[in-house]
């Protein structure tokens, strides 16, 4: 079925109010936006990055775009009581394991190119590049610049005051527990978003075009800016790391575990602790080694 008959049918289905959510859903965000004053926002965010040293020309142009925003959306997630888990059984259906191993054979050379200089099993490789974006299907909707930029202002008393009207009352923490996570999460938001920048100003990148998670995790391997610095992998030696590229992707996901201890031939034990490192989750842990095995059997 092509992608247009799919759309049909879901609409048909789903009726006037999906209707309406799905004509939402291709509406520019600048005019989701509208309730939110477009500037204003960031000025002290812009000018915290030119003290520590980012071009004063090059942040104001980022920050003055029309799609550079508060983002109070994604950044309320952080903030909210989640209603819904991950599903991580749908990773070992004989379905998703039959999508992997045809990802093993389009990406064959790469795969084993990796796996002889990291000592990483491709097939773990495999694992943690179908769960964390279906083997590069989904990659995330949400302006990685965003998040981090509204994570990073909270900061600042009024920043968070507004999101905090902002998330819907029913689902939000207390105030006392969103006060804090702000204060911590702000911090940790304001080094990725550096970090965010320094690798696009780098690689000649548009920091405003990268899509990731609502978290700001990026690319087929969903790395954190900051890990990108540390741990990406320029897997075609094509000099530059691009982690919406396989290769990079792959070589990056190896050069990380490696990084945290991985050695062929790991017992179970050991290897869900590294794995562990890429997500604190036990059942993503359980998840990846259980699929890596099935890609073995
Ligand atoms: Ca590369």
């Amino acid at each position: 079925m092509t992608d247009l008959m799919k759309r049909s049918t879901i609409l048909a289905r789903c009726g006037v109010i999906c209707m309406l959510f799905f004509l939402i859903g291709l509406l520019p965000l600048s005019v989701l936006a509208a309730d939110e004053p477009p500037s204003g926002s960031f000025n002290n965010l812009q000018k915290m990055l030119k003290m520590d040293g980012f071009d004063s020309e090059k942040i104001s142009a980022i920050y003055d775009r029309p799609g550079v925003r508060f983002d109070h959306r994604s950044v309320s997630l952080f903030f909210m009581h989640s209603e819904s888990k991950l599903n991580y059984g749908q990773f070992e259906t004989p379905k998703s394991v039959k999508k992997a191993k045809k990802y093993q054979r389009v990406h064959a050379e790469s795969l084993n190119r990796t796996e002889k200089r990291y000592g990483v099993d491709k097939e773990v490789i495999t694992a943690i590049i179908l769960v964390e974006t279906r083997l590069g299907k989904m990659l995330g909707k949400t302006l990685v610049l965003n998040t981090l930029s509204t994570m990073a202002a909270l900061d600042d008393t009024n920043a968070r005051q507004r999101l905090w009207r902002l998330i819907p009352t029913d689902r939000r923490l207390s105030r006392e527990q969103f006060e804090q996570k702000a204060e911590k999460k702000s911090g940790w938001a304001y080094t990725e978003l550096k970090a965010l920048l320094r690798y696009t100003f780098a690689e000649g990148i548009d920091p405003a075009t990268i899509r990731g998670s609502y978290a700001g995790a990026m690319g087929i391997c969903q790395f954190m800016p900051s890990n990108i610095d540390r741990l990406a992998a320029d897997g075609n030696g094509d000099g530059r790391i691009d982690l919406f590229n396989h290769d990079d992707a792959i070589a990056s996901v190896a050069n990380y575990l490696k990084h945290y201890g991985w050695k062929p031939g790991l017992d179970h034990k050991k290897a869900y602790k590294i794995v562990r490192r890429y997500n604190y989750s036990r059942p993503y842990a359980e998840t990846i080694l259980t699929v890596a095995d099935l890609l073995k059997s």
